[in-house]
């Protein structure tokens, strides 16, 4: 193709690239949810539709990229999270992210009348944000979501606390902000069960851990999988080639799998001894049909 005078304008874009070897985790965020929750008027402080309605998105932006190895959600916000080893895109930074959330936006959308079927749609339309933010070590990523759950804690036990005062209590948001200022975490179950008849514990699950989201295999027995460990083997050209069939055969197993999302710990250890394959990227066992 002959060039053009204009051409020299591609010099102009930048790239973007995020440096390899490192985990990857695109944070999409709702824009403006707390007008748009009121609009639709979400139950508060949890509306059970539009958190499974932010979870089905999730799921088919897991399905459409299977280079996400887990994503975590709470309120109007999903993080993603891309293998270290990741080379999609080249790992374009602006690539990834805007595919993410346009997928996201979309599916949203689409799936907004399943859950929300006496309600339409209307502009203007819900979009989402995001951000790409590198962790060079499992300890830092995990780290990262240990940081997202905790926060889903502490909003939900005050989120729950406030509502009760005001649903139940007769409070007004000015004097329920008041009561709980400065308050610790017992001082707000106390509130909740000495007032309310209210055990936090009882609380659903979806409410207090967030919706991790993952392709499940067979668990393993905790300890019986290798430790992931930070650190890099050189590799030959044969044993490249050979992982290529092998990258070839994971695919096909990653393809097969499930996606599941569960609200369950992912701050304890546990949760990732006993489901080796979200931090080695190697899938794992298909369970078998009950
Ligand atoms: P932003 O993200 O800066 O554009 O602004 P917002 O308004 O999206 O603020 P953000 O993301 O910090 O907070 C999320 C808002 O969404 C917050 O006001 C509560 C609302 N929201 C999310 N999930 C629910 C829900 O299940 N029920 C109700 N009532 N509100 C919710
Ligand atoms: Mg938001
Ligand atoms: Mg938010």
């Amino acid at each position: 193709m002959a060039n053009s005078k204009y051409e020299y304008v591609k010099s102009f874009e930048q790239p973007d690239l995020l440096i390899p070897n490192t985990w990857i985790v695109v944070r999409i965020d709702g824009r403006g949810f707390h007008k748009f929750s009121n609009k639709y008027a979400f139950e508060k402080p949890n509306d059970r539709r539009a958190l499974d309605l932010m979870n089905a998105a999730a799921m088919a932006v897991m399905n459409e990229l299977p280079d996400i190895v887990i994503a975590y959600g709470i309120s109007d916000e999903y993080s993603f999270v891309f293998h270290k080893t990741c080379a999609l895109f080249e790992r374009r930074s602006s690539k990834l992210v805007t595919t993410i959330v346009s997928t996201f936006t979309a599916y949203y959308v689409h799936l907004w009348s399943t859950h929300f079927p006496d309600l339409p749609l209307t502009a203007p339309l819900p979009s989402f944000d995001g951000r790409a933010v590198q962790y060079p070590s499992v300890q830092n990523l995990r780290d990262y979501m240990s940081w997202r759950q905790v926060d889903c804690h502490i909003n939900n036990l005050y989120n729950t606390t406030f509502w009760a005062l005001i649903q139940n209590g007769g409070f007004d948001a000015k004097s329920a902000e008041k009561e709980l200022a400065g308050s610790l975490s017992a001082d707000k179950n106390e509130i909740l069960f000495s007032r309310f008849k209210i055990n936090y514990n009882n609380e659903p699950e979806i409410y207090k851990k967030g919706s991790v989201v993952f392709r499940d295999y067979e668990m393993v027995e905790p300890g019986a999988a290798p430790e992931i460990i930070d650190e890099d083997s050189a590799k030959t050209t044969e044993q490249a080639a050979l992982s290529k069939t092998q990258e070839e055969k994971d695919k096909k197993r990653r393809a097969k799998a499930r996606i599941t999302v569960q609200h369950v710990d992912i701050i304890k250890d546990e949760f990732w001894e006993r489901r080796p394959w979200l931090l080695s990227n190697k899938p794992g066992k298909i369970p078998k049909e009950p």
